[in-house]
């Protein structure tokens, strides 16, 4: 590959795995990660690391120039949660730093952008059931305005300047070795950790709350693919609407009650079920699976055994 790879916000949830994943497919030297802090020691440890605000966008051209960097994953964004919090911030976080990046393609210093966009663009008016690719989009929270509005930007300057943006509309992310951070999908981790630490777990979603999730494995292996994808595959420059399993917090408990027989929920939502009630059941993925091969492999019953065995090994 000519040129090296910027991962912004490589500490989060996603970036910490997608960093590791790319150093290993292409040499720890090629992938640079970055983010306002530092990260777990794994990722501290694989490779070179550049503490940048992915809102400033002089600091991230002196990278940019410094590594020599032709593909920028553009991982930091506030979620949805806490963008309710702050949403202004949020706004700010989300939308400026994508403009950096989208600028920096249009202006011929970098060749490629991976940017995710989220479920959160849909809203309350969006078919619930196997929502499709292209349909209603009138999301409620700041969270999913600033992912629609991202999309819509990715999609104009691949249009007008041919600015070469792949994206994915992630799913709740299930996974072990680094936590999420304020989004309403977090519930689906919190009890896997509460499960084995104390034998119960309040749940801040309803029981029924029905919600469209993806163990991290399949989450890196799309976001890699799509990466790889000849560009003439990539036929949606907005964002690809992308699924593996759909389930309630009331079919995860009983999932996770077939390996600790023991193991309660309650159930006291809180004002994110609101934003969960505002978002697809499940989710149509044909585009993706049809324009560049997209398959998930984790289904409920393997990603909550994985999961049990790699939150129980973190607890040790
Ligand atoms: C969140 O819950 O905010 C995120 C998402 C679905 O984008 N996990």
């Amino acid at each position: 590959m000519a040129g090296r790879i910027l991962i912004i916000g490589a500490c989060g949830q996603i970036g910490t795995e997608l960093t590791l994943k790319l150093r290993e497919i292409h040499g720890k030297d090629q992938v640079i990660a970055s983010d306002i802090r530092e990260g777990a020691e794994e990722l501290m440890q694989s490779g070179p690391f550049e503490i940048l605000n992915a809102t400033d966008e002089i600091h991230i051209k002196e990278i940019v120039d410094k590594y020599e960097i032709k593909e920028v994953y553009l991982m930091a964004a506030m979620l949805s949660a806490t963008a309710e919090k702050a949403p202004m911030k949020a706004w700010d976080l989300n939308m400026d730093s994508l403009f950096h990046i989208l600028n920096l393609a249009k202006d011929g210093k970098i060749d490629k952008i991976f940017w995710p966009s989220s479920i959160a663009v849909f809203g309350p008016t969006t078919p619930k059931d196997q929502t499709p690719q292209t349909t209603v989009m009138e999301p409620t929270t700041v969270y999913g305005i600033s992912k629609q509005t991202g999309e819509r930007w990715c999609e104009y300057y691949f249009n007008k300047f041919g600015v070469d943006i792949r994206s994915i509309r992630y799913p709740g992310i299930i996974s072990y070795k680094t936590l999420p951070g304020g989004g309403t999908t977090d519930y689906a981790i919190e009890i896997f950790h509460e499960a084995l630490r104390n034998g119960e777990y309040t749940s801040f979603l309803d029981r029924d709350a029905a919600l469209p999730m993806m163990y991290m494995d399949d989450a890196i292996n799309a976001t890699v693919k799509i990466m790889e994808a000849p560009a003439d595959e990539i036929k949606v420059r907005s964002s690809y609407n992308l699924a593996a399993i759909s389930f309630t917090p009331e079919i995860l408990a009983e999932e996770i009650k077939k390996h600790l027989a023991d193991f309660t929920i309650k159930y006291d939502p809180d004002f994110r079920q609101k934003i969960a009630e505002s978002w697809p059941s499940s989710i149509d993925d044909n585009a993706a699976r049809n324009d560049w091969g997209w398959e998930h492999e984790f289904d409920l019953d393997k990603m909550t055994s994985t999961m049990l065995e790699g939150v129980g090994k973190t607890l040790k």
